[in-house]
């Protein structure tokens, strides 16, 4: 058992399942800044577009009695880069929730988020407020497990794993999208597939969408913004 699954059951006790789709290290930072609780639905994504990943809960109580008045507020974190999170108003009503995914639907470059709901219909929050440069990158035959480090030209790493079924019921868009902030390229993508490979680019531009197939380099398409 992963030292997170671990520490989680420890904390809140089996039977709960954590969702996330970015590093663990920022799952870990959310845990203990925001007090995620169990049961809760977690996504880390960079909704934002920065370089720190946001945080979204998603939740419903566990046994349903009533389709209303089991319903909980959707929360929404924004990651203040320093370990801390800070909660952002969300107008949106409460929803009885169990899956989300977070995806770029419209591909426009930044992550939309799907959630399910009990009783009710799909509800999709369209993300029309992101600001700053973006990167996605998909892996031809999105193996899981697969790792993808940017490295900023200020030197920071940010790291993505491709996951496959990284929420209940639900599972998150194939491709990684990185939020980039100010920064116009990546001054390194390092592409590590579950075989062992291991592939560097160089001053890759932002603001496009990469396919990247095993030792054959990429082809690159420019949008998503
Ligand atoms: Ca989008």
């Amino acid at each position: 058992m992963r030292a997170l699954e671990r520490a989680w059951e420890e904390r809140f006790g089996s039977g709960h399942a954590v969702s996330m789709n970015s590093a663990t290290s920022a799952l870990n930072a959310a845990v203990a800044a925001v007090g995620v609780g169990p049961g809760d639905e977690v996504i880390v994504s960079p909704y934002t577009m920065s370089a720190s990943a946001t945080c979204v809960l998603v939740n419903g109580a566990i046994p349903v009695t009533d389709l209303d008045e089991d319903a909980e507020p959707v929360r929404v974190f924004r990651n203040l880069g320093d370990g801390g999170f800070e909660e952002i108003a969300v107008p949106l009503r409460p929803l009885l929730g169990r899956g989300s995914a977070a995806a770029d639907y419209d591909n426009d470059g930044d992550l939309d988020v799907a959630i399910l709901e009990l009783g009710g219909p799909l509800v999709l929050l369209e993300n029309r407020g992101a600001r700053g440069n973006r990167l996605t990158v998909a892996l031809e035959g999105s193996p899981p497990g697969a790792e993808v480090t940017a490295v900023l030209p200020d030197g920071r790493t940010l790291r993505r794993t491709l996951q496959a079924g990284s929420s209940y019921l639900s599972s998150e868009d194939p491709r990684l999208h990185f939020g980039l902030g100010a920064a116009e390229s990546v001054a390194e993508l390092v592409v590590r597939r579950p075989g062992g490979s291991v592939e560097r680019l160089r001053d890759v531009a932002a603001n496009r969408r990469l396919t990247l197939e095993p030792g054959r380099g990429g082809r690159s398409q420019a949008g998503g913004r």
